[in-house]
């Protein structure tokens, strides 16, 4: 290992990185200069332009089987070719690429049938690559990680292990139906002449990283924890989930690797047929939220908010606690630390629910009536879920006031606004705060997504979280991510900790600073975190009955 970029011998010319992102839209691709300034990009978009897959926002649905989404795996080879080429028409000289990385949709499983990874080590620079491998694969179709069909497998997974809880203790989270493990078991149930065949089982990621390397690349820490079968702390595959998903599953696997470590050459096949540097390295590649996580260059003390259709949140923690709640995965750039990661189902939809029945369907009306009540919105709590809500499992409108009674509605319309923003953030700051986030002097709010250009709601935020809020264009953190890892990748050793990956994006225009709390918010909102979490046990136990 050691940096590669002293021996990197692109003569005069000026060093690139190359960053994918195989998203479940489109494949994405950045090439950024040494300073990690944006130089050229290009995607190719599925549905639209790969048309022979028959996709629908890049997924396969069955009508007959509703529960089953899946991708064909060749499509995402075939985008590869496309990609490349692109790039290369963008004017982009691969040769000065010094290490490329990548990120892929998280969960999703690709299945390489015997004599797959000789063909992976012989590829035929004058051949595309998508007729080399198109028999690669002992499914056609990948599961992603919008299939919800393995709730089978997920309870027996839970019980072999004892219970929800103990699988979250070894793997970092209860078993999901989206989670490799349980979608790996069910193709081997289902398909068992095919399981069988495959020789290797890789993530999206590491999938694509094999593309790259020519042979089977290992699966990376942060995306092996979104699998239910990686014990999240040795960073060992667990023996008792390994057995109680499919029989000899660990060869099909392979081994694990550190996020962001440099596996080896490019494969000749991308020096002769696009003219990369035959010294160009391979950086493991990762999943798309921890992508986004090295995209957004977040430190120890923030937190990542997306607000979109579904908001999530991620941050970074050296020491957090495994609940039956969230998701807890190795950290992409920081081999002792962890990444928390929240996802919400109600997110953009449910304010504009609000929006539409309080506010004439007028963001500027939601903003005056949001800002008419004082913090803490006289006591009222509200929490709306228009969709099965993941984190807390719970429906439906609720509406208390500052007794913790019940309401059937509130007083008025900046009620119901400041009420709905409010304990939107209120929910995000509880959970956090359960998987062991607390919030320091230091802590920044690092919000993106379409609603973080909305001031008044970022003002809240600031205000619940008692932290300031900055700025960062998201849509592309994913892809820019893999590409400050592919540097990051160059430079990193076994002990690679965060100050290094930090030191690596020094180079970026830092986020913008969008607000910052008032001297009152930590007094107002902390109490209510606290009712929060005594209202969910309540309406959570009342649902149980
Ligand atoms: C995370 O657990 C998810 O399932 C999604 O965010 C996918 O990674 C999207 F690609």
């Amino acid at each position: 290992m050691g940096d590669h970029r002293q021996t990197f011998s692109a003569a005069d010319t000026p060093i690139t990185y190359l960053g994918l992102d195989f998203s479940t839209q489109q494949l994405k691709g950045v090439i950024v200069d040494d300073k990690l300034e944006k130089l050229y990009e290009a995607a190719v978009h599925f549905d639209t332009e790969l048309q022979e897959f028959h996709t629908h926002g890049g997924v396969l649905r069955d009508k007959e089987k509703p529960r089953e989404v899946t991708a064909p795996t060749v499509m995402w080879v075939k985008a590869l070719d496309v990609l490349l080429d692109r790039l290369q028409v963008c004017g982009a000289d691969l040769n000065t690429v010094a290490a490329v990385s990548g990120s892929g949709q998280q969960h999703g499983t690709v299945y390489w049938t015997n004599g797959s990874q000789k063909t992976l080590k012989s590829l035929d620079p004058s051949g595309f690559l998508h007729t080399q491998l198109a028999s690669c694969f002992s499914i056609v179709n990948s599961p992603v990680w919008m299939d919800s069909s393995t709730t089978k497998q997920c309870r027996k997974l839970e019980e072999a292990v004892g219970g929800p809880q103990r699988l979250a203790d070894i793997t970092g989270s209860k078993a999901y139906e989206r989670f490799s493990g349980p979608q790996i078991a069910k193709m081997a149930e289902s398909k068992p002449g095919a399981y069988q065949n495959t020789e290797r089982i890789s993530l999206v990621s590491s999938f694509g990283c094999s593309l790259f390397l020519g042979d089977f690349a290992p699966i990376d820490w942060s995306d092996g924890s979104g699998m239910n079968l990686m014990d999240v702390r040795t960073k060992k595959w667990s023996e008792t989930c390994l057995e109680a998903c499919a029989p000899g599953l660990e060869s099909r696997l392979g081994p694990t690797v550190a996020s962001g470590t440099d596996l080896g050459a490019i494969s000749d096949y991308y020096v002769e047929r696009f003219g990369f540097n035959p010294e160009c390295r391979v950086v493991s590649f990762t999943g798309d939220n921890p992508a986004s996580l090295a995209g957004l260059c977040l430190s120890k003390n923030d937190v990542a908010i997306s607000l979109g259709t579904s908001d999530t949140l991620f941050l970074s923690l050296n020491e957090p606690k495994c609940l039956t709640e969230g998701h807890v995965l190795a950290s992409p750039i920081d081999k002792d630390a962890y990444m928390v990661l929240l996802c919400f189902k109600n997110g953009s939809l449910t304010r504009e629910r609000l929006r539409n029945l309080y506010a004439n369907e007028s963001w500027d009306d939601f903003n005056t009536l949001l800002e008419r009540t004082p913090r803490g919105n006289f006591g009222h709590l509200g929490l709306y879920f228009d969709e099965q809500e993941i984190i807390p499992w719970i429906q439906g409108d609720y509406r208390f006031d500052k007794s913790d009674v019940p309401m059937d509605k509130f007083p008025s319309r900046e009620i119901e606004i400041k009420a709905l923003v409010e304990g939107q953030f209120i929910a995000k700051r509880a959970h956090a705060e359960q998987l062991g986030f607390k919030i320091e002097p230091k802590t920044r709010i690092i919000a993106t997504g379409g609603a973080s250009t909305n001031s008044a709601l970022l003002q809240v935020l600031s205000d619940v979280f008692n932290a300031p809020v900055y700025i960062q264009e998201g849509a592309n953190s994913a892809v820019l991510g893999a590409a400050y890892q592919a540097k990051h990748g160059l430079m990193r050793d076994q002990n690679s900790k965060d100050e290094l990956f930090q030191s690596v994006v020094s180079t970026l225009e830092p986020p913008k600073l969008a607000c910052s709390p008032h001297k009152d918010a930590y007094q107002i909102y902390t109490p209510m975190v606290e009712r929060y979490n005594n209202i969910i046990k309540q309406v959570l136990s009342d649902i149980a009955k």
